[in-house]
């Protein structure tokens, strides 16, 4: 038996691409990374975007790399990994982070609004998944991370589109553990609980009933922080990981497990 070492926990020498890596979730995990030792390269829908997080992951004295494009063009995302890998190289890590959310009562919601929420939360993951893979099976490693999420597990009013795709999410992880753990490829998911960022924030605005909802439901009795990820996300992109396939980790403050406080 080998000695542990907590070597196998670094990131040093990969390249980790985070969709959607400009602020929230995906910055939070890309710094993480970053600590790590990994090269972060990110993407966004705008150069402005891309921009602004550049400077932002400078000033916390990362050198990450950014690239336009839209995760369900599936030709921009096949150019884009094929630029990413002659100007960093072969992508090691994939976190499949870029994703919206459409909070609408199901009978109000059209089927275009539906479609929309599958195309970026489900189809897109696949298309980011799917470009990235032969580099890793020619390598002889990989790890991808699907951002899943409670709605892969649970339901509430108004997210059918969003909890949906994520339940589908869940099980693509599954599948794509499935068809690529032979090549030493795992893929797993992370399941944030309720995390404090923008997608969230009209649920945490000042006497908002769900913040409070939220807060009875959580053992924790606290929304999460994008800092709360940033272990798993480490975990999962390393060494350490390689015989975790197919599992999503729920980081979620114990919701799941909890029936929620007694009012
Ligand atoms: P967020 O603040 O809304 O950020 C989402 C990011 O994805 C943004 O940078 C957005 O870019 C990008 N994006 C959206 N559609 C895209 C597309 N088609 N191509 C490329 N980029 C795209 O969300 P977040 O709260 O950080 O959540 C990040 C991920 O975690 C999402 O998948 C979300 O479903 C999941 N999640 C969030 C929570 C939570 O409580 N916050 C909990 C569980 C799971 P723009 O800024 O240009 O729109
Ligand atoms: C909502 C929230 C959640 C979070 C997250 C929980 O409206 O219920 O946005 O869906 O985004 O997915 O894990």
């Amino acid at each position: 038996m080998t000695k542990f070492s907590m070597d196998s926990f670094r990131l040093d020498g990969k390249v980790a691409l985070v969709t959607g890596g400009i602020y929230g979730i995906g910055f939070g995990i890309a710094t993480a990374l970053a600590e790590a030792g990994a090269k972060i390269v990110y993407n966004s829908l705008t150069q402005e975007a891309v921009d602004e997080a550049k400077a932002d992951y400078e000033k916390l004295g990362i050198d990450a790399k950014g690239y336009v494009f839209d995760i369900t063009d599936e030709a921009a995302v096949a150019a884009a990994v094929k630029q990413i890998e002659e100007e960093v190289g072969v992508i090691d890590v994939l976190v499949n982070n870029a994703g919206i959310i459409k909070r609408i009562p199901m009978l109000e919601m059209t089927a275009e609004d539906f479609r929309q929420v599958v195309d970026i939360d489900l189809t897109g993951q696949f298309i980011m998944a799917k470009a990235v893979l032969p580099g890793m099976i020619e390598k002889g490693h990989g790890k991808i991370i699907n951002i899943c999420s409670m709605m892969s597990e649970l339901g509430r009013e108004t997210v059918s589109a969003y909890a949906a795709a994520k339940g589908g999410l869940k099980m693509l992880t599954k599948n794509i553990c499935s068809e690529f753990g032979e090549h030493n490829i795992q893929c797993n998911g992370i399941g944030p609980g309720y995390i404090a960022t923008p997608q969230t924030a009209p649920l945490r605005e000042d006497g908002h009933p769900f913040n409070d909802f939220i807060i009875a439901k959580t053992p924790a009795a606290r929304w999460g922080t994008v800092e709360d990820l940033q272990g798993a996300a480490v975990f999962l992109s390393s060494e350490a990981s390689d015989f975790v396939n197919g599992h999503v980790l729920y980081v979620d403050g114990g919701i799941l497990a909890y029936i929620g406080k007694q009012p």
